[in-house]
């Protein structure tokens, strides 16, 4: 079984992006449980290329190819994730802040929500500030996720909650911030009501937030 994990890893890791559907499917048809697969095979190949681009020992499109083979993968574990929204628990926006093109975790929690029973509307990538104030006011979400990968681009999550403050909508909202160089510290400086941690984490935060079990 654990064999089946490494195997996802390095695949993942080398960006073979051709081999990876076969082996989750083996590792699901192992029944292998595809929390495991995502957490220790395909969240643990990302810190390897993290690591690996860290150090120089790759570069951008090495990284891309093993994204675009991490999606893949995630994309045949999805509809084991996500659930029947036909009575959604509450709305939810998610976004990545502007500057920030990293939606692998995005796209991961907004798997987990909706499995959990959220509607969910996704954003994208690079978001502007108004972008999202004008979606807010919009959509009327009963909680806005931003997610930002890169500690240049952090600040934007401020300014997003200025706006919405300034807008009068911030009584209208709750907001969750998350992502990798984020933490609770930063989330209660920034104003934002909560900090997610991983996806089953912001799970557990946005039924918090919004009230319900
Ligand atoms: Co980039 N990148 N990247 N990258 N990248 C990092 C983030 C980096 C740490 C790598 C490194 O140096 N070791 C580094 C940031 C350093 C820093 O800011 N201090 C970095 C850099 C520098 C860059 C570029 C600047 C490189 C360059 O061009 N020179 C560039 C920036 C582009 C831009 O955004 N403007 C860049 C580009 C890219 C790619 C496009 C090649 C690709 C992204 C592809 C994509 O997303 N579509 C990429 C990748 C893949 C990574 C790493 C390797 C992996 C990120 C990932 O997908 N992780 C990353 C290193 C790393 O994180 N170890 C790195 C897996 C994912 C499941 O985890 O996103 O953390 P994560 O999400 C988690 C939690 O954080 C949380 O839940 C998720 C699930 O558990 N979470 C939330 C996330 N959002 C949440 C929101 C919530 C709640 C929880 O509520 C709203």
């Amino acid at each position: 079984m654990s064999e089946i994990i490494e195997q996802i890893k390095s695949i993942v890791v080398a960006g073979k992006h051709k081999e990876i559907e076969k082996i989750v499917k083996a590792g699901l048809d192992a029944n292998i449980d595809p929390g495991a697969i995502i957490n220790d095979g395909l969240i643990a190949a990302m810190d390897i290329v993290g690591k690996k681009f860290g150090s120089g020992e790759i570069y951008v499109p090495e990284m891309l190819v093993a994204a675009a083979t991490m999606k893949k993968g995630l994309e045949i574990i999805k509809p084991l994730l996500t659930g029947d929204a036909s009575q959604p628990k509450g709305t939810i926006l998610m976004g990545t802040v502007k500057g920030d093109l990293h939606d692998i975790g995005k796209n991961l929690v907004i798997m987990m929500l909706e499995g959990a029973g959220f509607k969910v509307v996704d954003l994208g990538v690079d978001l502007s500030v108004d972008k999202v104030v004008e979606k807010v006011r919009e959509i009327k979400p009963d909680l806005l996720g931003l997610s930002a990968l890169l500690t240049t681009t952090m600040p934007e999550m401020q300014k997003v909650i200025v706006m919405i403050r300034e807008q009068g909508l911030r009584d209208s909202v709750k907001i969750m911030v998350g992502g990798a160089p984020v933490d609770s510290r930063f989330a209660e400086k920034i104003g934002a009501d909560g900090y997610g941690k991983d996806a089953a984490d912001a799970v557990q935060l946005a039924k918090k937030l919004i009230g319900i079990n």
